[in-house]
């Protein structure tokens, strides 16, 4: 596979992006015995963890963002997930089309408003998702074996769609796995298509995963 590009495929992988002490600050700072990482996926990360509220106030992290979108970026939220032996699990091909709002306001176009853990989860119009970007940190290296990331190039350019067309895109169009080394990071669209399976060897494979938006909201309502 040729090396993926971020404004041909919508994916792209950034090597050492994180250093070994910013992936050790992570590391002693996330203590995977609390409660909170019984769930899949850990929400509102940088309100919970300093370690994390730095790196998505990163300037290395900040300025690659501004850069593919053109723009100044804000943070819409940031999510934590690990794979252990516990909790194994594997996601099936989708696009991220949600996001989180503090509160629910009538936007034309935005639809699908449902409150999630006390948050606004809204699906935008996709000119908003083509203004946004997600950075997966890779604290844990990750291949097939610790059910990596794959990603079909190219598919956030489809468009929101729906499951059939997913089915069809799966059936013919050939998957990539984002195979990376602890501090990489996957760049990618939200939208471009996206699973994980289980891992065979199942480790830590812990992922920070930061979005960021250079759209502009509406007066009065902010990215929770
Ligand atoms: O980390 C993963 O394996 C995929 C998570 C994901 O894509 C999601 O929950 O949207």
């Amino acid at each position: 596979m040729s090396r993926l590009d971020f404004e041909k495929d919508g994916v792209e992988i950034r090597k050492a992006l994180l250093s070994q002490k910013d992936i050790e600050i992570v590391k002693s700072d996330i203590d995977l015995e609390s409660d909170i990482f019984q769930k899949y996926g850990v929400r509102n990360l940088e309100k919970k963890f300093s370690s994390i509220s730095r790196l998505v106030a990163d300037e290395k992290i900040l300025s690659i963002a501004q850069t593919l979108l053109n723009g100044r970026v804000s943070l819409v939220r940031a999510i934590f997930f690990d794979k252990t032996p516990q909790k194994n699990w594997f996601v099936t091909w989708h696009q991220d089309k949600m996001v989180t709002l503090d509160r629910k306001t009538n936007i034309e176009g935005w639809s699908a408003w449902t409150l999630k853990d006390g948050i606004h989860h809204v699906q935008p119009p996709v000119a908003v998702l083509n203004k946004m970007v997600t950075f997966r940190l890779h604290i844990d290296s990750s291949d097939v074996e610790n059910g990596c990331l794959k990603v079909i190039p190219g598919t956030h350019k489809y468009g929101i769609l729906k499951q059939e067309e997913i089915d069809k895109i799966v059936a013919c169009e050939a998957a990539v796995s984002c195979e990376v080394d602890t501090g990489d990071a996957v760049i990618m669209r939200p939208h471009i298509l996206h699973s994980s399976s289980k891992a065979r060897n199942p480790d830590h494979r812990r992922v920070v995963h930061i979005e960021y938006s250079s759209y502009e909201l509406p007066d009065g309502v902010s990215w929770a």
